[in-house]
């Protein structure tokens, strides 16, 4: 079976990320940017509840339900610089979105053929996971967008950044919890990812040295999240010790669940698309995935099979 290379499983063990170069074509990365455009224009600001966020005064509550609701739909999520104090977009709304999730490999026809490739299941079966789920698909744009609103006089020797947000350092098994951890991401390059458009940034090893210590959990009553920790919190990393991956377009980068991983701003005039979705090992291999965790499978839609679903 192909799969992954003895030397490329033994790089993953090792770093707890691997960046594989054409893994998939340039054709393929433009079927799937055409329809990532389609769904940015498909965006109604009219219903989308950030337009409420102005009206209401608890938006906290609409944000989260949108948000904790999105595992079996196509929903959009703003960078965090989007909106002005008056809750005016500063950007057209193709450029202000940072996220489009959490169903795509299920209801995205296109993504859903690319998702579930032979290709995907075969580094899965080389990674010897039994019954791998497909969950947490996004889009992730990072937009390089026009300039924010000048800043006020005082600060205007600051750089004006453009609107694609950093990622904080996290470990991806943190907010994807199976008991035991068992979260990979995999991490697609729709356009070139430099050190300039906010490329991925990882901590070698710390997949071995840090162990997922905490989880972000569905708060018990009402709507909302919050962490709890498994063990004694563990400090954030020293930047430092971080190493840059730009890729090309076409690579796929696998993350390990417990690798400390993080991206930076966009500050370049050239966007960043990915597309992303993550696997765990699912319950007929022993693993338990439960009802705390933020993502929950519907009866309609049960955590998808890769094995058993057809491309
Ligand atoms: O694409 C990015 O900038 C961050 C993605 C990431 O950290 C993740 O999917 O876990």
């Amino acid at each position: 079976m192909p799969g992954l290379t003895a030397e490329q499983l033994q790089q993953f063990d090792r770093d707890g990320f691997l960046v594989i170069p054409n893994f998939f074509t340039a054709e393929d990365a433009s079927g799937l940017r055409q329809v990532a455009a389609r769904l940015l224009d498909d965006l109604d600001m009219a219903t989308h509840p950030k337009t409420r966020f102005t009206t209401m005064d608890s938006d906290e509550h609409v944000g989260d339900d949108y948000f904790l609701s999105s595992g079996d739909k196509v929903r959009y999520f703003f960078e965090v610089d989007a909106f002005d104090d008056k809750g005016e977009l500063v950007t057209d709304k193709t450029k202000a979105i940072n996220k489009i999730g959490h169903a795509l490999h299920e209801l995205e026809p296109e993504f859903r053929k690319f998702s579930f490739r032979q290709g995907v299941k075969d580094i899965m079966h080389s990674l010897q996971y039994k019954d791998p789920r497909i969950l947490q698909s996004m889009l992730i744009f990072k937009a390089s967008a026009r300039r924010r609103p000048p800043p006020p006089p005082a600060a205007q020797l600051l750089p004006q950044p453009k609107i694609g947000g950093t990622v904080p350092p996290h470990q991806d098994s943190t907010f994807l919890y199976t008991n035991p951890p068992s979260a990979v991401g995999f991490w697609f390059a729709l356009e070139d990812c430099t050190l300039d458009n906010g490329c991925m940034w990882f901590l070698p090893g710390s997949h071995k040295t840090i162990p997922v210590w905490q989880r972000m959990v569905r708060k018990p009553t009402g709507s909302g999240t919050t962490f709890i920790h498994l063990q004694d919190p563990v400090p954030d990393p020293p930047e430092s010790e971080y190493v840059c991956a730009p890729v090309s377009v076409g690579s796929l980068v696998l993350i390990h669940g417990a690798v400390y991983h993080k991206s930076g701003h966009n500050y370049s005039d050239k966007s960043r698309w990915i597309y992303t979705f993550h696997c765990i090992e699912g319950e007929d291999a022993g693993h338990t995935y439960d009802e705390r965790n933020w993502l929950q499978p519907t009866k309609e839609m049960p955590l998808a099979k890769l094995y058993e679903t057809e491309a």
